[in-house]
């Protein structure tokens, strides 16, 4: 890069967007020019990528969440010019952090499944894979959350108000999605998806929903003026808001119409462009060739009948050839084995928006049955597996049997799905199923955000290497006994920890001790993650230390946060405890230089970025067989925290990486949960354990304040009262209390020998290469794509 002509054409660009002298311009001018150069300088290499990419095999991501985050850091970072533009900027007077402050992050996603889907786009650049993302454009991302009065309140999160720095509207791509009762116009948004330090550019197009005429001129000839805005609304609404819901269905119309709306879309993208550049090819013999479909989990699963439909309606191809073609075109990741998130949609809603593909699964449905009398089996037998059953359409089961793969997201997840979620397919089909262990991407998540310890790294490896090939972390290992390197990694948490506390005063007006151990929970509020196991521990905890001032303890800040489903009350409840907790032992004197609580407000991809590099453990307590993955975790391990985790989802591999003497293992195993299921008698834990009826007592004793919400009755209700035909503590929290607390213990007592704990984190930082989201996609490459 030229800096000369990178600074010209950013002071061009910035005078000619807002029309201000430099001197007159603010810092969000200032953001949005910055954006503008940059998306010049890409330019060239984007389109070359597409161009050179027209006629090969390539695998579309489809994904009604991406949750991209920030991209100016990211992005300079993978172009490989942060510190040029940094020093750039400082010439002439402008800070860079002030601006980057001035971009929203892309919520476009709920959590763990959006910005896995954000992780992959990053990683398929970077190992120069041709994958195209294809999403929806909400208006609105993940509500922004307020805590008042201790209370979760939502609001807006209209995050375009100002411009998209990092889009392109192309118009001319625009295709038309037809539902029984509206025809709207679907516009795709391009945004740049830049491999690390190379010239591939990938693209993520998100679809936004438009009136399919600007503006209907029959009803504004006739005067019904309210009509014609009511159109164009109802429209724009397709698109308007990402549902904030994760593991749990939706069965809203609306909802539906998203899904079918960015599926229609892409899936007609993908066939014009088949038309156009393989116009020899017109039965579509050769489409699977060229294309295959990763779908994220059931909500893109209607993109299956969609693309039957286009071939046999649109395309003349015949029903039962257009049926192979499909099987061999898609591929299917599950993300949770919770029942109440397995989507399935009722006949009637499925008629309302896509008859035609209700239709279309029908016929599949049947096929299927015929198929397995055929085969001998009784209608009984058949039942698990009928695609459509009590009118429901049951979209895991479509997913199956019209994929070539089905995979879950660590080894636990997979095998959970075989045994239990998925046998009886499993049983019929068992050479579909595999495994892809998640990651993350280690350019956002240590090179970007953890400056200080990614410097560090190339240093002692004498090489960036590490960047493109995550494993070479595991030169580090010959540091492990060297005092230096460890005082080293001490340090650099240490100066972590101390921006961390700044932010934290700034942002939360808490202020805490850097030199305390920072424990860190920050993930969705959900009961399966047991936010409420940890806040019962530091009832308990704060209580011991009140009673005995002079305990031998080292001083602990433990962080939380999360958002919860608008409509999850007991999720809800969880957040006014925790802040309810922070609010008695923040303000108790006698304990709060040992203590403190923090409850981070509005938790995102932004503010992680923060909270990672800082923690010195990372909560990961899930009940055993119930986080399918978790990939904050991994985020945790690279930057050095040493997991307290139980035996669940990817914590598994964690420990089996890092070595399970390096990190704190807890709680009840899968086996042993599934063994006591029907026995288990949570009371009988409560009576037995003096701790335990501390903490659960406390719910009720007064100390603690719900504000007349009766949030922490349900709290308490759901651990030890058995309520209409539901299980009490189905998640099993006071089973694995006491071992929980045990384990904090030895955390205290093991933390004060820093040497230790720093070698125990640089044996994390050193296996943590295996999750780096570069394998996860390269594995996806070649077992399941073949590119
Ligand atoms: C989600 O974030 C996940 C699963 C799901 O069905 C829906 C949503 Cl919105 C998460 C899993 O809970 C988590 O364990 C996993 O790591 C993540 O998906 C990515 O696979």
């Amino acid at each position: 890069m030229n800096k000369n002509k990178f600074m010209e054409s950013y002071i061009e660009n910035l005078q000619r967007i807002t029309l201000k002298n430099f001197a007159e311009t603010s810092d969000k001018d200032r953001y949005f020019a910055l954006c503008d150069t940059i998306m010049e300088l890409i330019n060239q290499e984007w389109r070359n990528c597409k161009n050179r990419t027209r006629r090969s095999r390539k695998a579309y991501y489809f994904s009604a969440e991406f949750l991209v985050g920030r991209s100016l850091g990211n992005n300079l970072i993978n172009l490989g010019i942060y510190d040029e533009v940094k020093e750039i900027l400082s010439e002439i007077d402008i800070d860079f952090e002030s601006i980057e402050n001035f971009e929203d992050d892309a919520a476009l996603g709920n959590g763990g499944l959006g910005r896995l889907a954000a992780c992959f786009m990053d990683s398929a650049a970077t190992q120069k894979l041709d994958m195209y993302g294809y999403g929806v454009r909400y208006r609105e991302g993940l509500f922004k959350q307020k805590i008042e009065n201790g209370f979760q309140v939502e609001g807006g999160d209209h995050w375009i108000k100002d411009g998209d720095g990092w889009s392109i509207r192309v118009e001319s791509d625009s295709k038309i999605v037809k539902f029984r009762d509206q025809t709207v116009k679907a516009v795709p948004y391009d945004m740049p998806m830049l491999g690390f330090e190379n010239e591939q550019v990938n693209t993520l197009r998100l679809w936004q929903a438009e009136p399919f005429e600007e503006f209907d001129f029959s009803y504004f000839n006739n005067f019904q003026y309210d009509k014609a805005v009511e159109e164009k609304n109802r429209a724009e609404d397709i698109t308007r808001v990402l549902y904030p819901n994760d593991m749990q269905r939706e069965g809203r119309v609306l909802r539906l119409k998203q899904q079918y709306f960015f599926c229609s879309a892409s899936i007609q993208d993908m066939v014009s462009k088949y038309k156009r550049y393989f116009d020899h090819d017109l039965q579509f013999e050769d489409f699977s060739k060229y294309h295959i479909i990763q779908l994220n989990d059931t909500h893109p699963i209607i993109a299956i009948p969609e693309l039957i439909r286009v071939l046999v309606d649109e395309n003349g191809i015949e029903f039962e050839r257009a049926v192979e073609i499909t099987k061999n075109t898609f591929a299917f990741t599950n993300h949770t084995v919770l029942q109440e998130a397995l989507e399935s949609w009722p006949k009637d809603i499925m008629l309302e928006v896509c008859p035609r593909c209700f239709d279309i699964i029908k016929k599949l449905n049947e096929n299927l049955v015929k198929e397995f009398k055929e085969k001998g089996l009784s209608e009984e037998a058949i039942d698990p597996y009928r695609i459509i059953r009590f009118d429901q359409v049951r979209m895991a089961n479509l997913a199956i049997v019209m994929s070539k793969s089905v995979n879950g997201v660590a080894k636990l997840h997979t095998q959970i799905l075989k045994d239990d979620t998925f046998k009886n397919w499993y049983k019929l089909m068992p050479e579909k199923f595999n495994n892809k262990t998640n990651g993350i991407t280690p350019r956002r998540w240590l090179v970007y955000s953890n400056i200080k310890l990614s410097n560090f790294i190339t240093e002692k490896l004498g090489s960036d290497d590490w960047k493109y090939d995550l494993t070479k972390l595991k030169d580090l290992e010959k540091y492990l006994d060297d005092e230096k390197t460890l005082e080293e990694i001490n340090q650099i948490k240490f100066e972590n920890k101390k921006e961390l506390a700044k932010y934290i005063l700034e942002n939360e007006g808490i202020s805490i001790n850097p030199n305390s151990i920072f424990d860190i929970q920050v993930k969705r509020i959900h009961e399966y993650k047991r936010q409420h196991l940890n806040l019962l521990h530091i009832i308990n905890l704060y209580h011991k230390l009140k009673k005995n001032p002079d305990m031998d303890f080292y001083p602990t800040t433990f962080i939380l946060g999360g958002k919860a489903a608008p409509g999850y009350f007991r999720a809800k409840a969880i957040i006014k405890l925790a802040n309810e907790i922070a609010r008695v032992i923040n303000n108790d004197e006698e304990v709060n230089d040992k203590i403190k609580v923090v409850f981070v407000n509005n938790y995102r991809v932004s503010y992680g970025e923060k909270l990672f590099p800082a923690a010195d453990i990372s909560e990961q307590i899930s009940t055993a067989g119930k986080e399918a993955s978790g990939t904050g975790n991994m985020k945790f391990m690279l930057n050095g925290a040493l997991t307290l985790g139980t035996y669940d989802g990817a914590n598994i591999e964690i420990f089996e990486n890092a070595g399970v003497e390096n990190n704190y293992l807890f709680g009840a195993k899968v086996e042993e949960l599934n063994e006591i299921y029907d026995s288990y008698n949570p009371k009988e834990f409560y009576y037995k354990n003096e701790d335990i009826k501390d903490a659960v007592d406390t719910l009720l004793s007064g100390e603690l304040n719900d504000n007349d919400s009766y949030m922490f009755l349900d709290i308490y209700n759901c651990l030890i009262n058995p309520q209409g035909g539901e299980k009490a503590d189905t998640y099993f929290v006071l089973k694995d209390f006491e071992d929980y607390k045990k384990t904090h213990e030895k955390i205290n007592k093991e933390y004060s020998d820093r040497l230790t704990w720093a070698r125990k984190s640089l044996k994390n930082i050193a296996n943590a290469g295996y999750f780096s989201s570069d394998r996860t996609i390269l594995e996806y490459a070649k077992d399941i794509w073949k590119l």
